[in-house]
């Protein structure tokens, strides 16, 4: 059988409009900073837009035939992520603003409920600040204690060091599958099962994952998984909290009003089944449908494709950059990373760095990405970051390391 591919990156940049513009008259766009957030291709602009033109109504509530439309886009958008990360059942899906948001309604539903004082949470070094300062909220509220597995020099997370942290008898271990910094992909297969040994329960950050490669939740053993549809080709403004069942009915609900009620009286209320319980208010229904319009087009491709395709290229990235005197580049060699290439110049500033390469139309992100404690361990108040995704070609890190050497000029 002919092996078949759909990854064709002419075709794909096709797709998303605003790769062909310039920055600047004659300056082409380099975009380097999917990690941010990624571009949205046609089908994902064209579903929100469709939407508003042609059916555009409130959902759940209306027996009109709008609503009626709007309900079925809107929960059908919930079905077909729920397929892509193979999750059991769309009820287990919460729609939420963001990574961010889900990993608070995590904190504030169950780590409220069930978290007594003195209780301990595992985090590690390299987590970004959405799966930082929940936590350190709630343990100053409740008196938890926080822990945190080391990152080594070579930038992957100390997992002896983790054997010794479980036998504290954490609550829960809460993790990033990527780091968006180091790019280091965690070895979840035998994070997760040490958890669960050890009677934790586990939250998966999956900003940086679920956009780069397959997810199949029936083979991660995780508890909680979080991720944004903005990294992933869809709109911001919305994203999934993934709970398994159980947890999510004894959980109690994070936001009070409206849809998250089957009945109310003046001074109780019962809550609605799942996924409903936790989405109060008149949700982001555009941009759940433009989610749904983006893992399809994602899955139109296919993620083992895009999986080897960005392997290719961030492997042809840490090649070219290791090629440059005095240029560090962060985290594991290729084998256990993604997407993701934070570096430093010996004796010049990230932004510095990022502002030329921007004169150059080259888009990077500069500073600490919403890592201060990985940065502050590595004794670098900075970096320079670029990310790729699947329209990224070989010829736009040529752009990059020729947009180095400028740097490097100027500051000669
Ligand atoms: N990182 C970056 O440039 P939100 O903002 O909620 O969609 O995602 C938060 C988040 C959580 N975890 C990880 C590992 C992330 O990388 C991010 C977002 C962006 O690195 C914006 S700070």
């Amino acid at each position: 059988m002919v092996a078949k591919t759909n990854f064709d990156v002419g075709r794909i940049r096709d797709d998303f409009p605003i790769l062909s513009r310039q920055v600047r008259p004659g300056v082409p766009l380099v975009y380097l900073d999917s990690a941010a957030t990624s571009q949205k291709p046609i089908s994902v602009i064209e579903s929100m837009d469709r939407y508003y033109r042609e059916m555009n109504a409130n959902i759940h509530r209306g027996i009109h035939k709008l609503a009626e439309e709007a309900t079925q886009a809107y929960e059908s958008a919930r079905q077909r992520i729920a397929e892509f990360i193979n999750a059991p059942s769309p009820e287990e899906l919460i729609f939420t603003r963001n990574t961010t948001e889900s990993i608070n309604l995590v904190a504030n539903s169950w780590g409220r409920a069930f978290l007594q004082p003195g209780d301990m949470i595992l985090l590690t070094e390299m987590e970004h600040h959405s799966n930082l300062i929940p936590w350190q909220l709630l343990a100053g509220q409740l008196s938890l204690r926080l822990e945190f597995i080391p990152v080594t020099p070579r930038g992957i997370l100390d997992l002896d060091e983790y054997q010794r942290l479980l036998k504290m008898g954490p609550k829960l271990v809460s993790l990033t599958h990527m780091s968006n910094v180091l790019g280091t992909i965690n070895p979840l297969e035998e994070i997760l099962p040490a958890a669960k040994s050890a009677g934790a329960l586990t939250l998966v950050d999956g900003a940086q994952s679920v956009p780069h490669f397959p997810i199949d939740l029936s083979k991660i053993e995780a508890d909680f998984y979080a991720f944004s549809a903005h990294k992933m080709l869809g709109p911001t403004g919305i994203g999934i909290l993934y709970g398994k069942r159980e947890l999510l009915e004894k959980m109690p609900p994070f936001l009070g009003g409206g849809e998250m009620i089957k009945r109310v009286e003046l001074r109780s209320f019962t809550a609605n089944d799942l996924p409903h319980k936790f989405e109060a208010g008149t949700p982001a229904i555009a941009e759940a449908i433009g989610f749904g319009a983006a893992v399809d087009y994602l899955s139109g491709i296919g993620m083992e494709e895009i999986e080897k395709s960005e392997k290719k290229l961030t492997g042809y990235a840490l090649e070219r950059l290791s090629q440059i005197p005095g240029l560090h580049v962060l985290g594991p060699g290729i084998e256990d990373r993604g997407g993701v290439v934070s570096f430093y110049l010996q004796d010049i500033h990230a932004h510095d760095v990022a502002q030329i390469l921007d004169s150059e139309g080259i888009a990077v992100r500069a500073g600490h990405h919403c890592a201060q404690p990985l940065h502050t361990k590595f004794n670098l108040p900075a970096t320079s970051r670029a990310s790729f995704y699947i329209y990224n070609t070989e010829q736009e890190i040529d752009r990059l390391v020729e947009g180095i050497q400028k740097v490097k000029s100027i500051f000669a």
